[in-house]
């Protein structure tokens, strides 16, 4: 059989949907999904094997403007993921001014010489879909998109056209990764991830965007005939406030973050997990090299 290859990376500003799009084209969770902002700092990559044809898809995070360290990385990944793939999906949302991150990512795809689909998801927002028609004109006059797709990755909507587009660029190539591989992220890094998830969804204002979860232990082993795995997790804030509020009264906010974490860990592993976590405060840590490179960012 002749096989097929097509990179394709997805790029937008925070919060249009990248990470949701991403686990709707594999099927599975693979990259955690919040209603915050810069929810995504680093480059995933998830696959899909259709019979001969497999699609590796880079999502990336939010490209905004850059206040840290951290920022100025998770916007390198944005840049180098474009410059590497066969195709570029940017997505927006229906409404709305377009962005200086957006216009940005246009440059690059006329820089790169990259082919680019827009899409414009969550139009199950949208009363009158006519709504989207001047988003879409102002785009169109900045770059010669190969197609438009109005889509609703919550819905399912559009995506089937999307993964029709995508075969396109499809070039005949050796497969990049083994058939069933979902992910390139080791469970450790997933686990991580899906605790920074819970404790997202919990958090609010500036809490959530100086937070990174750390494991420092997972180990299986067997109690009374049953596996189990010990997780020991790190969650570092950047002050003694945040640290309070992460535990909250009586250690309530932290039981419920580590429960919504064991229950999708334990569905995701598909053993049982005892799940430890602990709050650490390192100041003003997105700013710092070691600590930015401890936490897995380099
Ligand atoms: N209504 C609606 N909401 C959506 C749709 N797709 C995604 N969302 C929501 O939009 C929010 C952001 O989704 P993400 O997938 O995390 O967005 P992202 O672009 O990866 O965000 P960053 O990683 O922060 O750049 C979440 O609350 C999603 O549930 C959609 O089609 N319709
Ligand atoms: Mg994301």
């Amino acid at each position: 059989m002749q096989t097929k290859s097509a990179f394709v990376a997805i790029v937008g500003r925070p919060n249009v949907g990248k990470s949701s799009l991403l686990n709707c084209l594999v099927g599975e969770k693979v990259a955690i999904v919040t209603d915050k902002p810069q929810t995504t700092r680093t480059r995933i990559t998830g696959v899909l094997t259709d019979k001969e044809t497999q699609y590796v898809f880079i999502d990336t995070p939010g490209l905004h403007k850059p206040k840290t360290r951290l920022s100025d990385y998770m916007n390198r990944q944005v840049n180098e993921s474009v410059a590497d793939v066969d195709v570029a999906l940017l997505l927006t949302e229906p409404v709305g001014e377009i962005t200086n991150a957006e216009k940005e990512l246009v440059k690059s795809f006329q820089n790169t010489g990259i082919p680019a689909l827009l899409l414009v998801n969550k139009i199950d927002l949208l009363e009158q879909k006519e709504e989207m028609l001047t988003k879409i004109a102002a785009f169109s006059q900045l770059f010669q998109f190969d197609a438009v797709i109005p889509i609703s990755v919550l819905q399912r909507d559009g995506v089937d056209i999307v993964m029709q587009e995508l075969a396109r660029y499809a070039e005949e190539a050796p497969h990049f990764f083994p058939d069933d591989t979902l992910t390139d992220q080791p469970e450790r890094v997933i686990a991580a991830e899906i605790i920074r998830e819970k404790l997202l969804l919990h958090m609010r204002d500036e809490i959530p965007h100086g937070t990174a979860v750390t494991i420092e232990r997972m180990k299986e082993r067997t109690d009374s005939g049953k596996e189990i795995i010990d997780l020991e997790a790190v969650i570092y804030c950047e002050r003694d406030n945040h640290k309070g509020m992460i535990i909250g009264k009586g250690g309530a906010m932290l039981k419920k973050i580590a429960t919504d974490a064991r229950l999708e860990l334990e569905d995701f592993l598909e053993i049982k997990v005892n799940l430890q976590c602990w709050v650490k405060v390192k100041e003003d840590w997105r700013n710092r090299e070691g600590y930015i490179r401890n936490f897995g960012f380099q």
